[in-house]
């Protein structure tokens, strides 16, 4: 029911509201809808003029020792309020500086970093530092210790990718901050990409949790792979040449809650419309292009990060070569039987 309610029901609701109680009715429409009806918008942050420089001048306010992150979120226009970028997702670009250390914690929430600018800089998971450099994709699982640092000279800076709405959503956040700021090394770095990410695992290993044991995933294996892909076969229609990320001891996402993904779109590539139910976050990697999201046009360069909103139909166009990271909440509404999609031709 979409009019103005009658005097006599509007004084029922009035005499019920203080009971707690509510009429269905008049919300019916609005909670079950036909199709998703997302409030994310399709936004743009342009990194090398905009989003860079506010982020270095932040440096020169807060150390990451005192902001614990140092960290810009990227606040969907449409959510104002929720510190997400889509309903379900947080993101952030975090900048470490030469020299800092942000101090060790876990928590509930688990997190993805997506290296955007510099390299040399570290994560460490677990006790396995991760040597950053521009594309590789890291994650920090729920509940594993993190802490990064900054031993170059240079800053260093990438998108952080969190599941913060979703554990709000069920109330169940946890943190807890380490003893020491970085955790003591105990495995070289590179260790557990030998053991798990070699197409080969330990003979004996048996998953002991849900998310990937492997937790970087370097941009010159990903990138290989998408060439060889743009060499040997033709694109899909939707997605160009397009790979999803995966824990290899399952075959599904690295971790539950968070799908990401690497696509290629060769040169002069006009991808056919799509639409999917999960609201996704971009970060271009190499390339210009536009993805024209409903009436909306966002014109990308590399380093630039942009939203697609739940169900709104897209499509991309490369004028140069180019590569996209994204993530988005997919695995969750996959196990969940929620996720749809929607190929648009013509
Ligand atoms: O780097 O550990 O953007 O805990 C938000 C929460 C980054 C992190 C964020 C975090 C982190
Ligand atoms: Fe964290």
């Amino acid at each position: 029911m979409n009019d103005a309610p009658t005097a006599d029901r509007q004084a029922f609701y009035d005499q019920i509201g203080p009971h707690h109680l509510a009429p269905l009715w008049e919300h019916l429409h609005r909670l079950v809808t036909r199709t998703p009806t997302s409030p994310a918008l399709p936004v743009k942050w342009d990194y090398d003029n905009v989003v860079r420089p506010l982020l270095m001048q932040s440096g020169g306010l807060i150390t990451a020792r005192e902001a614990e992150r140092r960290v810009l979120i990227l606040e969907n226009p449409g959510l104002k309020g929720n510190t997400s970028a889509t309903h379900s997702l947080f993101a952030g670009l975090q900048l470490i500086m030469p020299g800092e250390v942000a101090p060790a914690h876990r928590h509930a929430a688990s997190a993805l970093r997506f290296v955007v600018e510099g390299s040399g800089a570290y994560t460490a998971v677990e006790g396995e530092r991760a040597i950053m450099e521009p594309g590789d994709f890291i994650i920090t699982p729920s509940w594993t210790w993190h802490d990064h640092g900054n031993e170059t000279d240079h800053p260093v800076i990438w998108l952080d990718g969190l599941d913060v709405p979703m554990v709000r959503m069920f109330d169940a956040s946890f943190a807890e901050p380490a003893n020491a700021e970085s955790q003591t090394v105990t495995r070289p770095s590179g260790d557990s990409l030998a053991r798990y990410g070699a197409n080969m695992v330990p003979v004996d290993w048996k998953p002991e949790r849900i998310s990937s044991p492997v937790f970087s995933y370097p941009y010159a294996r990903s990138r290989q792979a998408l060439a060889t892909l743009a060499r040997n076969g033709d694109p899909d229609p939707c997605h160009g040449y397009k790979l999803r990320y995966i824990n290899p001891g399952s075959g599904g996402s690295p971790m539950p809650t968070i799908g990401a993904f690497m696509a290629l779109l060769p040169a002069g590539f006009a991808s056919a419309p799509y639409r999917s139910t999960d609201g996704t976050v971009y970060s271009v990697v190499e390339g210009q292009g536009e993805t024209v999201i409903g009436d909306t046009v966002i014109s990308w360069k590399p380093r630039d990060l942009f939203v697609v909103p739940s169900w709104a139909a897209h499509r991309h166009k490369a004028s140069s070569e180019a590569v996209l990271f994204s993530f988005s909440d997919r695995p969750v509404q996959e196990v969940l039987s929620l996720w749809r999609e929607d190929r648009l031709h013509g």
